[in-house]
């Protein structure tokens, strides 16, 4: 079993924080746990806005603290995030996420990361090695 809190995380090279400085990212479990995803608690700081497109990788986000928005760019739709709303780029969908207070996410992304990654110049993540299972 894998066990990690995010004290353990803090100053580790699973703490990762964007270039933008818009959030901070713990990445509480990754590629190499073998889970077939990544989970990571990420922290989006108050009035920031990112744009992002993970055209290679389908996300998922729960909030759990913070207000915010999420606007999809195809067709302009904006959705209010509050603690307990979810959401889902199923659809690899272009969006903006727009933070008025701090928000706190829980993200599950597949394929899984593999560490380090932030935003490409286009908002997408790359897409980590094929590596052999280790399990
Ligand atoms: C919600 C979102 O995608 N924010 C950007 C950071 C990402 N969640 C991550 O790498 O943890």
């Amino acid at each position: 079993m894998l066990v990690r809190t995010l004290d353990e995380i803090r100053g580790t090279s699973r703490e990762v924080f964007a270039e933008n400085n818009n959030w901070a990212s713990a990445r509480l479990l990754l590629k190499d746990d073998n889970m077939g995803f990544s989970l990571h608690e990420t922290t989006i700081f108050a009035n920031t806005q990112t744009l992002i497109w993970y055209k290679h990788h389908l996300e998922a986000v729960y909030c759990i603290e913070g207000e915010g928005e999420v606007e999809t760019l195809d067709d302009g739709k904006v959705y209010p995030i509050h603690p307990g709303t979810m959401y889902a780029l199923d659809n690899h969908d272009r969006h903006a996420l727009r933070a008025f207070s701090r928000m706190r996410l829980v993200c599950v992304f597949t394929p899984a990361l593999a560490g380090r990654e932030v935003h490409l110049p286009d908002g997408s993540y790359p897409l980590a090695e094929e590596s052999p299972c280790s399990r």
